[in-house]
């Protein structure tokens, strides 16, 4: 009997089971390889997926960077709307060009975002795009400013302030400080620096001082010229109305940095102002600078203009997202400054 062959033929045998082991065990092992990276690649792709479902975008038209106020509106979105939080925010700077913040809303209809947030430039010629992007399903929240519109399905919601209360609260307490000075019958020469003409904030604190000047036949309107929110501008109108005449008794600006272009103009006039001055400066928005300057003495009155409103927009957001329907307007509660109220840890 052949033990060798025989031995040769069992161990070719045993080779044999030991090879089909070998390839079976390899090939059971490729499987479970090519299964792992099978299901780590499906888990990838549900959790970019999931990731992608949880991603909310967001376009935002902001109409530019004219002030300190929107400068910090602009902060208070990108601040609420982050990555982390779940979001991504496509902000357009429109540059106070209604135009470019109707491409911009055309744009953000195209790309399918979840919510479009405007802050529009002026009020009125906005009810074309709305009706596009109300037919395209996409909400749209209006944020600071506002829209003149008869259809109020134009837009799903608005948050901001109510820009003529501000202007009646500054005419309330002019009335009050020249009565303290024994001035209510007094000739007064006021000289309006307006914002941005048919904005809804120039609209409502130009009707706050009118209406002032109304109830008030010693009120004299010395001169009304547009600072488009800027100190440049404020600086250059205020400069040339010195020019024409230097009989000023109050200068109503109607932001901030219109203020500080004034107070320029007033220094190279040789003019006074604020608490101790010869001129009484009112000025809106009570953004940092401008609470400074006023606890400073330099402007006597500074109204609130509340700009971080990034939050209020979430939350509208959420409501919309959970099934609720969120008020169709939300006024920002908001108060005026005097120096005298004034410390830095307030500010
Ligand atoms: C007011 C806002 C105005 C600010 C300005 O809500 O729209 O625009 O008062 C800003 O500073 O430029």
């Amino acid at each position: 009997m052949k033990i060798s062959g025989t031995k040769d033929h069992k161990n070719g045998r045993d080779r044999k089971r030991q090879y089909r082991q070998a390839v079976f065990g390899t090939a059971v092992f490729l499987m479970a390889l090519m299964l792992t990276a099978c299901m780590s690649e499906k888990r990838e792709a549900s959790e970019t997926e999931d990731a992608a479902q949880e991603t909310m975008v967001i376009g935002f038209s902001q109409l530019g960077n004219e002030s300190d106020w929107r400068i910090a509106n602009t902060e208070s979105m990108e601040d609420t709307f982050t990555e982390e939080a779940g979001y991504e925010l496509l902000m357009d700077d429109a540059r106070q060009s209604q135009e470019k913040q109707i491409a911009a809303i055309r744009n953000f209809i195209l790309r399918e975002v979840d919510y479009i947030v405007l802050a529009p430039v002026v009020v009125s010629g906005w009810e074309e795009v709305l009706a596009e992007a109300r037919d395209a399903g996409v909400p749209l929240i209006v944020m600071d400013r506002r829209v003149e519109t008869e259809d109020d399905s134009l837009y799903t919601a608005w948050v901001g302030s109510d820009m003529k209360a501000e202007g009646e609260r500054a005419v309330q307490w002019l009335e009050e400080y020249l009565k303290e000075q024994g001035r209510e019958e007094e000739e007064i020469s006021i000289v309006h620096i307006q914002g941005s003409l048919n904005s809804s904030a120039q609209l409502g604190r130009t009707a706050g001082l009118d209406e002032g000047l109304a109830a008030h036949r010693n009120w004299k309107l010395a001169a009304r010229e547009c600072g488009e929110f800027t100190q440049a501008k404020a600086y250059e109108v205020m400069r040339d109305i010195l020019k024409v005449t230097r009989k000023v008794d109050v200068v109503y600006c109607e932001n901030d940095n219109e203020a500080f272009g004034v107070m320029e103009a007033l220094d190279e006039a040789g003019l006074t102002y604020g608490k101790d001055g010869d001129v009484i400066l009112i000025s809106f928005d009570a953004t940092e600078a401008g609470l400074t300057a006023c606890m400073e003495g330099l402007i006597n009155l500074n109204v609130e203009c509340n700009p971080l409103h990034g939050p209020r927009v979430e939350k509208i957001i959420s409501m919309l997202e959970a099934g609720e329907t969120p008020p169709k307007e939300s006024y920002v509660e908001e108060t005026v400054f005097e120096p005298e109220m004034l410390t830095e840890e307030l500010i």
